[in-house]
């Protein structure tokens, strides 16, 4: 069966909003008004994102009436800050229940260089074939992370991880940007045929994100990105998200679209 991936993409790029950073972080990173998932599918509902990213119970929950019409993402695996332990983000949903939860996509966590990195390919594995069985495109963070991995940044392990991702059989790619645009160039062409997004990170100035965004997606062409912090911390994230659109999709540098955010 072939992987349907247009529905997550509008004119060739991905404009993800990730929630699912209450697993992934604890929920310092909310405020009273972002602790509610339903705050974030408004902004992305409103703000015109390609897709949404949940975890499944959020998904289970929120995922309902007009929501519905953003397609969804399901992480199937996730991991918090509290064990200090070599990395590690096991399974804990199918991709049978993402699917039931109405997913077009779904999502999975690898942390190359982690001594569970062979735990980790062999699941991802099994769920790259379960999802393409289902037509669903897969969707993998490399996040290059552990005792033997000194700097998560390091142009030649990003340079890998996207590798790594294009070999496992990934569609999309998410994957850190260290501000090398030369190198992210290289990094596209490691990653070959697999989409490649970029992580927002934690909450920047809005000309460094933008800036940012400027460089990955208009400069080099990267497929998009997926982000959540930047937009959903920002006081006015729907403002924020009508800047963000006009440099994604047309290609406008920070300085065209700072009107919307003044
Ligand atoms: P942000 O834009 O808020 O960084 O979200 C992107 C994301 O990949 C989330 O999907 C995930 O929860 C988080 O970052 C993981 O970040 P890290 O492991 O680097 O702390």
């Amino acid at each position: 069966m072939s992987v349907e991936l247009t529905k997550l993409f509008k004119k060739g790029k991905a404009l993800f909003l990730a929630c699912d950073q209450g697993l992934e972080h604890g929920p310092k990173d909310f405020n009273e008004h972002n602790i509610d998932p339903e705050f974030i599918l408004h902004i992305a509902l409103e703000g015109g994102y390609t897709a949404v990213i949940l975890q499944p119970g959020t998904a289970e929950k929120y995922y309902h009436g007009k929501f519905r019409k953003i397609p969804l993402i399901v992480k199937l695996n996730g991991k918090t800050v509290l064990p200090q332990i070599e990395p590690v983000s096991r399974q804990h949903c199918s991709v049978s229940r993402a699917i039931k939860m109405g997913a077009s996509a779904v999502g999975y966590t690898i942390y190359p260089g982690s001594r569970n990195e062979p735990e980790m390919f062999a699941e991802f594995g099994r769920i790259v074939e379960e999802a393409h069985d289902h037509g669903l495109p897969v969707m993998l963070w490399l996040y290059p992370r552990g005792q033997d991995v000194h700097d998560q940044l390091d142009n030649k392990l990003i340079a890998y991880a996207a590798r790594i991702g294009l070999e496992l059989g990934a569609d999309i790619l998410k994957l850190k940007y260290n501000g090398d645009l030369e190198n992210f160039k290289w990094i596209l062409q490691c990653a070959g045929k697999a989409k490649v997004v970029i992580s927002g990170g934690s909450k920047k100035t809005h000309l460094e994100f933008l800036q940012e965004v400027h460089d990955t997606i208009v400069e080099a062409n990267c497929a998009g990105i997926a982000v959540g912090r930047n937009i959903w911390q920002d006081p006015r994230p729907f403002s924020l998200s009508k800047a963000l659109k006009d440099v994604v999709f047309r290609h406008k540098r920070p300085d065209q679209v700072a009107h919307h955010i003044k």
